[in-house]
């Protein structure tokens, strides 16, 4: 087989596809099918129920925009709550913080993290780091006992179907709330602006997440491999505001070494097109 191809349907009318190398691995566990594949352009990439999560060539732009822009608003964060992050890369990027203490990773599928970590070392390298600490366990589940615990939570979910929907719940957002230092911040991944049911959902969640947090904005990337190449962020917390509590010049002490994020780039990121401004005006503050 000299011509394989793995295809994503972005909608019911547009295939995503990448020429693939060999497929290495496939299990259907108790939530989903997992596969990782080995592609010309992309190098490794997984997948659950056949929606791309990550590959290795364009990973680090999700990454570090779902850790770094927290953290340059909060770089006095200690506890960090991450809701799903299976694959590592989001713990990895945390980890790059010294003034981090502890990193809670709550992924629903143990079995996600194993294949990440025989297949993916890239990502998964994020769990060797003394301070992340694997919980396999349900994320509503896990927040609803939580109060007042964490700096920040990171929720690195699937899209808002199959194991990834609950997480995407108002339930689950107050929850989050509660979960949260008096300063705190929680940062999701919030799906495509473009094709009109990715659109619904995002704005949808948006929805939730400004009937229960003081602040909640938006902010976007680039990442090739997700529907439509465009793909958004939420940025809620109880206090901190995303642009006027940026701390630029004390996040580039740091010297954290990055390829897509700088604090130039974390300032654009919030500004968004027309057509994604008006759809989500409705709900903000
Ligand atoms: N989280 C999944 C993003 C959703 C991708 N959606 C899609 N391809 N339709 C990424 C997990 C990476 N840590």
């Amino acid at each position: 087989m000299d011509d394989l191809w793995y295809s994503e349907y972005h909608t019911p009318n547009v295939r995503f596809s990448i020429k693939v190398r060999a497929q290495l691995h496939f299990e259907e566990s108790n939530y989903q099918k997992i596969s990782v594949f080995d592609s010309l352009e992309f190098g490794r990439f997984l997948t659950l129920d056949g929606v791309v999560m990550l590959t290795e060539r364009d990973e680090f732009i999700y990454h570090e925009m779902i850790t770094h822009v927290p953290m340059a608003v909060k770089p006095d964060t200690r506890q960090v709550l991450l809701i799903g992050g299976g694959d590592g890369g989001a713990a990895r990027e945390l980890c790059k913080y010294p003034g981090i203490e502890r990193i809670d990773v709550v992924e629903i599928d143990e079995r996600v993290v194993r294949v990440c970590q025989e297949y993916l070392p890239q990502t998964a390298c994020g769990f060797d780091d003394p301070r992340v600490k694997l919980h396999f366990d349900d994320g509503l589940r896990f927040v609803r006992t939580l109060e007042g615990e964490y700096d920040l939570i990171v929720v690195d979910s699937t899209d808002p179907s199959g194991p990834g929907e609950v997480l995407f719940t108002k339930e689950f957002y107050g929850n989050c709330l509660k979960a949260l230092r008096p300063d705190g911040i929680m940062v999701n991944q919030h799906e495509s602006p473009f094709y009109a049911e990715d659109a619904k959902a995002m704005k949808a969640a948006h929805k939730r997440i400004v009937s229960v947090f003081p602040q909640a904005r938006i902010y976007q990337a680039h990442i090739p491999t997700y529907p439509s190449g465009h793909w958004l962020f939420g940025f809620a917390s109880k206090g901190p505001h995303p642009l006027r509590d940026l701390g630029a010049a004390q996040w580039n002490a740091l010297g954290i070494q990055t390829r897509y994020y700088n604090t130039k780039l974390h300032e654009g990121a919030f500004y968004l097109a027309n057509y994604i401004e008006e759809g989500l005006r409705e709900h903000e503050s």
